[in-house]
């Protein structure tokens, strides 16, 4: 399936129903009196999150969505019936904006979580309304009124606890691979994953947190160089970030080229918790590896872990720190799970 984690789409609320002009006639009330009952309300326009989903992609088929009208009044004092809403599934994770106004409508991220992106238009008032001592057969109604328009932004933001963030080929979907059931594509060269992967470590019957592993950074991501820092929105929720990086590589000149990327597109994001999982040490000496966690700790603050994700080797105490992490910053892990 294409990710797709922008999309535009218009949405009109229906139209209200139009009120009645009507009288009652019957054999012995020969002026029974106005009677025009007033017209339905217009559908609205409703974002729904669907946990199915994970992608916006339905939108590129579906560009226009739009409400049903109301029916107008009917004689006999009857009312029009309302137009039915328009329930639209999006993934957990939606934020729509306007696109004219750039106004924020909605952020959808529990499940079920409902906004409405475009009201119908009122129902008229029927003649029935409009009478008074001085006027006994009103001939007016009011018309309905027009559903609410506009283009929508929509962007998806992957709601995950924890993100892996380095440059390609560090093993960030092998790590992913290891810890959950998410089987991501995995290859001996950069840029293997092109679009955010999403797994859940769980911790206990209880506890999980989900994790997100996102395409690899290089120099000049913040340009646009290499995949560009597009997919760096999806961490603007993570909690607690990771960075994965090889052994066999410079690890910390590495660390500094992620970190640098992720500051350049936003400056808090960088500033978040943040541990470090020094990766593929089967592939170095246990004396370099302890080293090189040696002074990553001193050049940096963080605490590092030093794994091998191919082997599984490490992958424990790291799940452990991610989740104390979390716990630190109050992230309620069953409320995470329940949620995601
Ligand atoms: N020896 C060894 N190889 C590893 C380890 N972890 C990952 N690899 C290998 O490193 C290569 C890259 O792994 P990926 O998981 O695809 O790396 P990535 O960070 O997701 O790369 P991009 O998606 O390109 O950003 C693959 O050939 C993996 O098999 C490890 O712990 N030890
Ligand atoms: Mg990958």
């Amino acid at each position: 399936m294409r990710f797709i984690d922008e999309a535009r789409v218009y949405v009109q609320g229906g139209k209200g129903g139009d009120g009645a002009v009507a009288f009652l006639r019957e054999k012995f009330r020969p002026f029974g009196g106005p009677a025009g009952g007033d017209g339905g309300r217009g559908g609205d326009v409703i974002l729904e999150v669907d946990e199915g989903l994970s992608t916006l992609l339905d939108f590129k088929y579906k560009p226009r969505l739009i409400a049903r009208d109301g029916e107008p009044g009917r004689g006999k004092q009857q009312y029009g019936h309302d137009g039915s809403d328009l329930v639209v599934r999006v993934p957990p994770g939606t934020i729509a904006f306007d696109q004219e106004t750039g106004e924020l409508l909605a952020d959808l991220v529990a499940p079920k979580a409902r906004s409405i992106v475009a009201h119908g238009g009122g129902g008229g008032h029927g003649n029935m309304h409009f009478v008074s001592p001085t006027r006994r057969t009103p001939r007016i109604a009011t018309a309905g009124g027009r559903g609410e328009q506009r283009w929508l932004l929509l962007e998806l933001q992957l709601v995950a606890a924890a993100g892996l963030v380095g440059l390609p080929n560090a093993g960030k979907s092998t790590l992913l691979a290891a810890l959950t059931a998410a089987r991501p594509k995995i290859a001996p060269y950069p840029f293997t994953t092109l679009t955010p992967n999403l797994g859940r470590v769980k911790i206990s019957d209880e506890e999980a947190f989900t994790i997100a592993d996102i395409p690899g950074l290089i120099e000049g991501a913040h340009e646009g160089h290499g995949l560009g820092i597009r997919f760096l929105r999806h961490l603007k929720r993570v909690r607690v970030l990771v960075y994965v990086l090889a052994l066999d590589s410079a690890p910390a000149h590495d660390f500094e080229v992620a970190r640098d990327e992720i500051a350049a597109f936003d400056q808090r994001m960088a500033s978040r918790p943040a541990l470090i999982a020094l990766n593929k040490a089967d592939l170095v000496e246990p004396g370099e590896a302890h080293d090189c966690a040696q002074a990553m700790r001193l050049q940096t603050g963080l605490d590092v872990f030093v794994i091998s994700a191919e082997q599984h080797r490490g992958l424990a105490p790291l799940v452990e720190a991610v989740a104390q992490t979390l716990k630190s910053l109050h992230t309620d892990l069953g409320d995470v799970a329940a949620r995601l």
